[in-house]
């Protein structure tokens, strides 16, 4: 009730923002996870020439660039900033790299004695490059796009910190978690602050909304997601408000399973990222409790497209016809996906739902 009031007062040329508020609209609007990325002959050819991944984050030209790239090609209803979530633990000095093919590489901290290589006198100098990409997109957009910031949730955040790498089983950090749960909470508490920081300077550079990626949400039982995911999820989101109350902020805790209904409830996020596994059933009572709900198409059905693609893009609006609805992948864009697919998805979208 209270957030709608609060959007209401500022009615929004942006679909995205009124769908945040509360409304409904059909079509929906829509965006992909990881709309930018190598599955794009310009990203590919704009990365090539940028040298690092993380340079490429880092040089505000080009990162604007790529941002906009998918929105020229296929008009999505929200740009997503071109970043990553571990620029974070970059800023914070805990060097990233991304080796070709195998993901992210640091430096691992894995007690609090560690934290103390943890410094910030960075972290002015890079955060700046990255809302001066926020400023330039704006620059760019048409003014009915949206432009989305983003943060990795503290939990996900830490997995890679602690780790040093992705994981499957996130076991370093849940090991930390366990074992000395005051220390590991001094590194949430570093995540929180920073995230904090990080997203206030992209509000203020220009973006609307917010959405904040808690990619491992799922590996935690009950008593450690609440302590992890939503604790520290409700901080960033208390204090975000407090600063900006007309930004809305979306929540993605993939694989949160039956935690998803107390997530909302308790960090007040204004909407939901359902990931690929939720029941639509799910969705559907998530989005009839006033919230607004973003997903889940399968990534995979969007490499396969054809009449597979068709059936489920047509179940899920079938089935969020009425109600405050984002259209969007169940996870992020894999560099595999056909491009045309990508095209074809948004035609079908606009169409069935018009
Ligand atoms: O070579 C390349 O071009 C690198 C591929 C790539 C891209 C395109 C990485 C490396 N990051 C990104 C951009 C990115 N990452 C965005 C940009 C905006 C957009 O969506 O278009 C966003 C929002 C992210 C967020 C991100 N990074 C997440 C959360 C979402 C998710 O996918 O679960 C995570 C976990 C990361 C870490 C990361 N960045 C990149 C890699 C290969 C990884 C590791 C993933 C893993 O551990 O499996």
């Amino acid at each position: 009730m209270h957030k709608a009031a609060v959007a209401k007062t500022k009615p929004s040329s942006k679909r995205l923002l009124q769908v945040l508020s509360g409304d409904a609209l059909s079509p929906p609007p829509m965006w992909l996870m990881r709309q930018a990325g190598r599955y794009l002959a310009e990203y590919r050819a704009v990365r090539e020439k940028a040298g690092g991944f993380l340079d490429l984050c880092y040089t505000p030209q080009l990162a604007a660039e790529v941002t906009l790239q998918p929105i020229r090609r296929f008009g999505f209803d929200a740009a997503i900033l071109f970043s990553d979530i571990l620029v974070v633990p970059d800023a914070l000095g805990q060097h990233v790299a991304f080796r070709e093919g195998e993901g992210p590489s640091l430096e691992p901290i894995t007690s609090e004695r560690e934290l103390s290589r943890l410094d910030a006198v960075m972290m002015g100098e890079k955060f700046s490059k990255v809302f001066e990409t926020v400023a330039r997109v704006r620059e760019g957009l048409p003014h009915e796009t949206a432009l989305i910031g983003f943060c990795g949730a503290p939990w996900t955040v830490a997995t890679y910190m602690v780790a040093g790498e992705g994981s499957s089983d996130q076991a370093a950090a849940r090991m930390w978690a366990y074992r000395d749960r005051t220390g590991f909470s001094k590194l949430i508490d570093i995540v929180v602050e920073t995230s904090i920081t990080y997203l206030d300077g992209q509000v203020r550079a220009g973006a609307d909304a917010l959405q904040i990626f808690d990619s491992w949400a799922g590996s935690l039982p009950e008593p450690e997601f609440d302590a992890w995911v939503v604790a520290p999820t409700k901080r960033i989101v208390t204090e975000l408000k407090a600063r900006h109350p007309g930004v809305p902020i979306i929540g993605f805790p993939r694989g949160a399973g039956e935690n998803a209904k107390r997530y909302v409830e308790t960090t007040h996020v204004d909407g939901i990222g359902c990931d690929t596994t939720e029941p639509l059933s799910a969705m559907r009572a998530l989005g009839k409790s006033g919230i607004a709900v973003q997903g889940n198409l399968d990534p995979l059905l969007l490499v396969a497209g054809g009449e597979a693609m068709e059936r489920r893009v047509k179940d899920i609006l079938a089935t969020m016809r009425g109600l405050p609805f984002i259209f969007n992948l169940g996870h992020g864009i894999v560099p595999q996906t056909p491009p045309e697919n990508v095209a074809r998805l948004v035609a079908l979208v606009r169409r069935e739902a018009g």
